[in-house]
C-alpha cells in the first residue's frame, strides 16, 4: 500500500493524480491532467501526446500499464558485449550509473546486473528522501539509505544522493507545519545536516524540480515561506555538511533550450554571483521514444560554460506498449543520441539510468499505456538500447 501511495505521488511533477476511471473516449492522462488516469471497462488509455491521453476501445492486446509486452512475434534484443561503466570511463566520465530501490535487493538476478561493473554508480530512487530519512521531526532512519550505501561499497560503485529539498515525498509536518522563514530555514538546516555527511555519496541532489514548466518556482512550502531563498540555504548547509560531495539542482524539462532551461541557468548565474555552492545540473531526461530535444547538447554546454558540470541523472525513454521492433530499434537510436551528447562535452560528468530494467521502471504505474522505457526488459535481457548506449560510448 505505502509504495502505491508513493507511485501516485509520482504523478506530481508530470502528470496528477487519479480520481475515477475516465469514461470512453475521455481524456485520461498529459501534462497537468488532474483527472483519472484510468478508463472504464473495455477502454485502455492511449497514449496520443505528451499532452493527451485518451481512453479508446481496448484491442484486447495492450498492456494497460503492466509493463508486460505482449506484442507478438520476436523482438530484437541487445548484443553488445560493452561493459557500461568502463567504457564511459574509458572516454573520460566518472561513471555510468543506474538508480535502484530496496525492494529489489531480494531480487539476485537483478542485483547481479545491478552489483556488476556494469555500473559505476547508483541512486536511490526513493530511501534517501525526505520522508523516508526524517519521517517525524527530528527522528532520522537511515536503514534504507544505509542499505544502498553497502551495496555501493561491496560493488566498488559511488552514490548519487537524491534528495535534500523537493515538494514532493515531504513528510506533513514539513509541508503543513506552519512554520515562520526562521524556523523553516532550521527545519532545511537541521534535515540536511543530518542527512549529509557519508562518504560514499559524492554528489547530491540538493534541491530537486523547483521550477515549472513556465520558468516559475513551483508553488511549495519551501518558496512560498522562503521564497528562492530556500536554493542557497539548502545549498550553503549541505556544503557544511560534506565539503567534498558536488552540490546539484535536478530537474526535468530544462534538458532541451526553453524557458525552463533559461530559468534554470539563470539561476546557477545568480547562485554563482552570490557566491553559493553550486556544483552541478542534473538533466532527469525521462524522454519519450521520439522526442530526446535536437539541441541537448548545446544546452549541456551552455551550463557547463557557467562553470557547472552536467550530469545525465535519471535517463530514460517511453514508448506506447505493446512495444514493437521498430520502435526498439528507435530507442536504440535515441538513446546513442542522449549519451553521445553526453559523451562530447567534457563537463557532461556521468550518466545514470532511472533503473536499468523494465521490470522496476516507474514509467507504467504513473503513464498508462506506455513502458519498455529502460535498456533491459522484463526478463533483465539488453535490448537494442543498450546497444545504443555502447555505440553513445564507443
Ligand atoms: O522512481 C521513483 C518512484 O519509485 C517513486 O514512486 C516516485 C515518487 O515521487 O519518485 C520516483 O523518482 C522520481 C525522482 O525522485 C524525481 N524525478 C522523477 C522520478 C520519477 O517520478
Amino acid at each position: 500500500m505505502m509504495k502505491l501511495m508513493t507511485s501516485i505521488a509520482a504523478l506530481l511533477p508530470f502528470v496528477s493524480i487519479a480520481t475515477a476511471q475516465a469514461a470512453a473516449y475521455g481524456q485520461c492522462g498529459g501534462t497537468g491532467w488532474t483527472g483519472a488516469t484510468t478508463c472504464v471497462a473495455g477502454y485502455t488509455c492511449t497514449y496520443s501526446s505528451a499532452y493527451y491521453s485518451q481512453c479508446l476501445p481496448s484491442t484486447g492486446s495492450t498492456s494497460g500499464g503492466s509493463g508486460t509486452s505482449t506484442a507478438s512475434g520476436a523482438l530484437p534484443t541487445g548484443t553488445s558485449t560493452g561493459v557500461l561503466n568502463t567504457l564511459a570511463q574509458s572516454i573520460g566520465k566518472k561513471y555510468f550509473g543506474s538508480a535502484t530501490d530496496n525492494p529489489e535487493f531480494t531480487d539476485t538476478a537483478y542485483m547481479a546486473i545491478l552489483e556488476s561493473s556494469e555500473f559505476g554508480q547508483i541512486t536511490p530512487g526513493n530511501s534517501m528522501k525526505w520522508d523516508a530519512t526524517e519521517p517525524e521531526q527530528n527522528t532520522f532512519t537511515f536503514t534504507q539509505g544505509d542499505a544502498v550505501v553497502s551495496i555501493a561499497k561491496e560493488s566498488n560503485k559511488i552514490v548519487r544522493g537524491h534528495n535534500l529539498v523537493w515538494q514532493s515525498q515531504l513528510p506533513s509536518w514539513v509541508s503543513s507545519g506552519g512554520f515562520t522563514a526562521a524556523e523553516l530555514t532550521s527545519v532545511i538546516q537541521n534535515h540536511i545536516s543530518n542527512v549529509v555527511g557519508e562518504k560514499s555519496v559524492n554528489a547530491w541532489d540538493v534541491v530537486n524540480e523547483p521550477f515549472n514548466s513556465d520558468g516559475s518556482y513551483v508553488s511549495d512550502v519551501f518558496y512560498n515561506t522562503l521564497g528562492s531563498d530556500f536554493i542557497p540555504i539548502a545549498l550553503t548547509a549541505a556544503r557544511a555538511a560534506d565539503p567534498n560531495a558536488l552540490l546539484c539542482i535536478n530537474d526535468y524539462g530544462i534538458e532541451g533550450s526553453g524557458t525552463k532551461s533559461t530559468a534554470m541557468q539563470n539561476l546557477v548565474k545568480t547562485l554563482k554571483a552570490d557566491g553559493v555552492p553550486i556544483d552541478c545540473i542534473g538533466f532527469e531526461s525521462h524522454f519519450i521514444l521520439g522526442e530526446v530535444p535536437t539541441d541537448l547538447q548545446s544546452n549541456i554546454e551552455a551550463f557547463t560554460a557557467l562553470g557547472v558540470v552536467v550530469m545525465i541523472t535519471e535517463l530514460d525513454i517511453r514508448m506506447t506498449l505493446p512495444e514493437t521492433a521498430a520502435q526498439l530499434e528507435q530507442q536504440k537510436t535515441d538513446y546513442q543520441t542522449v549519451v553521445s551528447a553526453c559523451a562530447a562535452v567534457d563537463d557532461c560528468v556521468g550518466i545514470t539510468v532511472w533503473d536499468f530494467t523494465d521490470k522496476y521502471s516507474w514509467v507504467p504505474s504513473t503513464f498508462s499505456g506506455q513502458g519498455a522505457a529502460c535498456p533491459y526488459d522484463d526478463n533483465l535481457i539488453k535490448k537494442p538500447a543498450f546497444d545504443g548506449i555502447v555505440a553513445g560510448l564507443s
